[in-house]
């Protein structure tokens, strides 16, 4: 595989391979009897566009040093990144690794750990902890493009992460850095859902979170998670975006 070949997978349609992460999601929770369901749910169709259309990985070098990174700072919602390994071909996630979801000693840990897998580009899990760790790898991104030339470095760094991630203290910081230092190569992809573990989240945050990122100097769009179109207009408008800059 080329650094430009996309992940592709056959004739599958988007919509196919939103629901076969929806279908390996659910069934895996409920095997286990544990973990988030719902976040893969809401996310699938993000997570398709974004991995058949833009992300730029070769399963078969997961080390290879300019791929693009990818961050779930949801962790909770880990069923998702496992489903999507296991379908764009990483070898140590067969189906039956998918099979012992949160079980003792699995690779598939209730939240990605990583070295438990390839792929898993960072530990995520306590919220807000993904997005901030992203934004680290961003900056990397652009200190060794600086060093060694953007011919051999230039990849992104996309992140999907939740309502919870950016009410922890700690994304306020990473999100006002990664402002302040135009890292344009950042895509972070927010679930709007407006749902938290313990109910609506207007029971404790009225933040606007897009006026929160604007006032840190981000690019903001608005669009509907389960419209795939629009889902990649939105990215290929970012990465247009930063080509000018
Ligand atoms: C720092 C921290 N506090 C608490 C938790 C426990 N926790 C796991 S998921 C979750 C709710 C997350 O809500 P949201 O980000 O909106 O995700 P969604 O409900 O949409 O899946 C909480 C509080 C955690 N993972 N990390």
């Amino acid at each position: 595989m080329t650094k430009h070949d996309k992940v592709s997978a056959g004739a599958a349609s988007e919509k196919d391979m939103a629901n076969a992460l929806r279908a390996l999601a659910m069934d895996a929770v409920q095997k286990a009897n544990s973990g988030h369901p719902g976040m893969p749910m809401g996310m699938a169709d993000v997570a398709a566009v974004l991995f058949n259309r833009f992300v730029t990985i070769d399963p078969s070098t997961p080390n290879w040093a300019d791929r693009d990174r990818f961050v779930l700072s949801a962790g909770h919602g880990s069923m998702l990144l496992y489903a999507i390994h296991h379908l764009v071909g990483f070898a140590d996630m067969p189906m039956e690794e998918l099979k012992r979801f949160r079980q003792m000693g699995s690779r598939t840990a209730g939240h990605p750990e990583y070295g438990h897998a390839d792929g898993i580009e960072t530990t995520t899990g306590p919220l807000g902890q993904g997005v901030s760790t992203a934004v680290g790898m961003a900056l990397a991104e652009r200190m060794m493009a600086a060093r060694f030339g953007a011919g051999l470095v230039d990849h992104y760094t996309y992140v999907i992460a939740g309502d919870g991630c950016l009410q922890e203290g700690i994304s306020h910081e990473a999100i006002d850095l990664a402002g302040h230092l135009k890292l344009s190569r950042l895509i972070v992809m927010w679930d709007d859902n407006r749902i938290s573990i313990d109910g609506p989240t207007s029971l404790s945050t009225s933040m606007d979170q897009k006026m929160r990122f604007r006032a840190a100097g981000w690019d903001v769009q608005t669009v509907d998670g389960h419209d795939q179109d629009q889902v990649a207009a939105a990215i290929e408008r970012r990465r247009n975006r930063r080509s000018r800059r």
